[in-house]
């Protein structure tokens, strides 16, 4: 609020046109060499409107890992950054995916004076204004050949793109894999991909996923906490075959996902764990040896083949398939059908937020990239006013914050909220506080428009 407010009488107002804040809408660079689509077997819709993924082959897992296995056995023990190992692991990944019908592509960055390399595999189809990509990277530490850290994720990408592609999937968003270049060098691999993704291109990636040690010997079972849809089609898999899971704690910023989360891209992931100690308490729901690590060979010559947990590594395999068909084959939502509230809720001056509520239902999957919500506030200096959008799971969506200089009356507006990682049914409510004293005002009405 500006201190010479108080001696303008505060009706005259200059109105200055409301600005549509315009949130960022799921949209897609076209893949970079999209290949005409393959005859494709329409695809078996189940209940919600999504498909069942397939089971994912330990042993198809597994014949990855051997391979990286003899790759760094043949190239001076590791497969890391600027080493012989690295481009070797990276060519056999895009052989796999080039003969499964995948458009690849090989993005060469350099780092610490060496060239360093960056896979991409699109698979040709679906939304290209929704990107749903997986990660993980190939790269391991210079002491050893990286087969847990991070040939588990390497490989539980490769076979889960190469299943995809088994199937034919016709997902309705588009599907992105990557294999990323020099994480335990600081991310520089996936960082480079994503400071070299043009913003319009970000904003059609609706998710990222990341599998970065997925395969630990002693492990735990850790969801990333963080965006909220996919870290619920992870724990309700796990939750299906009865294991709990945990919310991984030591991850923000420790591999590939801060990348894209650094840039506003939903992220999600699953971890087995590292060089911490696995607790008692972890024992007793996991399996497992208390007071040792998750992985005692972590960044160490002793991660090789004989460094794996096979359950956890075929766990998350599975779990991260049918991640990918769940969130990827999520039908479009019918357009158009709005749901309104026109009851008054007074605003309170300069006190605590008030919201009014609208109950969606009967609709399938998650809701639109592009979900409108029309306000109609009624309110002198309209400034002094913070409003947000709520999913019915509680996350907030900024839509209008407060200004001192923004004295024109009322908010009749409508926003575009990027809400696909939101589920469409349920209680969603709008927010409204009023941040500064003299004015007051009321909703009027408010909808969404799907
Ligand atoms: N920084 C990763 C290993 C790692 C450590 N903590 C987490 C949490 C979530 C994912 C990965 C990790 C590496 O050494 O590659
Ligand atoms: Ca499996
Ligand atoms: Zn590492
Ligand atoms: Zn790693």
């Amino acid at each position: 609020m500006t201190p010479s407010r108080s001696s303008l009488p505060r009706s005259i107002a200059r109105r200055t046109a409301a600005v549509a804040l315009v949130a960022v809408a799921g949209l897609l660079a076209a893949s970079p060499t999209s290949s005409a689509m393959p005859d494709r077997p329409a695809a078996a819709d189940v209940s919600d409107g999504t498909l069942a993924a397939p089971d994912i082959p330990l042993s198809n897992v597994k014949a990855h890992l051997t391979q990286f296995q003899s790759i760094a056995t043949a190239n001076g023990g590791n497969r890391a950054h600027g080493r012989t190992g690295y481009k070797a692991s990276l060519d056999y990944v895009k052989a796999k995916l080039d003969a499964a019908g995948f458009t690849t592509t090989v993005q060469q960055f350099t780092y610490s004076g060496s060239t360093g390399y960056n896979l991409i595999a699109d698979w040709p189809g679906g939304d290209p204004n929704q990107v749903l990509m997986a990660g993980a990277h190939l790269d391991s530490v210079s002491s050893g050949a990286g087969i847990n850290d991070n040939g588990s994720g390497s490989a539980a990408v490769l076979e889960t793109a190469l299943a995809v592609s088994r199937a034919q999937l016709q997902p309705t968003k588009h599907l992105r894999f990557a294999w990323w270049g020099a994480e335990e060098l600081g991310l520089v691999g996936s960082r480079y991909y994503v400071n070299n993704l043009p913003s319009t291109d970000r904003a059609r990636v609706s998710g990222y996923i990341n599998l970065d040690m997925v395969g630990s010997p002693n492990p735990g079972y850790f969801v990333y906490d963080d965006d909220p849809a996919i870290e619920k089609v992870f724990k309700d898999w796990y939750a299906g075959i009865g294991v709990p899971t945990e919310i991984e704690t030591e991850g923000d910023g420790r591999s590939d996902h801060a990348s894209f989360k650094n840039v506003g891209i939903p992220v999600g992931g699953l971890f087995t764990g590292a060089s911490r100690t696995k607790t008692s308490a972890q024992a007793a729901k996991w399996g497992g040896t208390s007071g040792h690590a998750f992985d005692r060979c972590y960044h160490s010559s002793c991660d090789t083949t004989t460094n794996i947990n096979d359950t956890a590594l075929d766990r998350n395999s599975d779990a991260l398939a049918h991640a990918i068909w769940t969130l990827g084959t999520a039908e479009p939502l019918p357009p158009g059908e709005s749901y309104e509230n026109t009851t008054d809720v007074a605003i309170p001056d300069n006190a605590a937020a008030v919201t009014s509520a609208l109950t969606v239902s009967g609709r399938t999957g998650n809701a639109p990239a592009a979900l409108r919500v029309g306000v109609d506030i009624k309110h002198t200096w309209r400034g002094d006013l913070v409003v947000d959008l709520l999913a019915p799971d509680g996350t907030a969506y900024r839509l209008k914050n407060s200004s001192s200089s923004d004295s024109a009356d009322n908010v009749i507006t409508t926003y575009t909220v990027d809400a696909s990682s939101e589920t469409a049914n349920g209680t969603w409510r709008l927010r409204v506080q009023d941040v500064a004293a003299q004015d007051t005002g009321y909703i009027d009405s408010w909808k969404l428009t799907f």
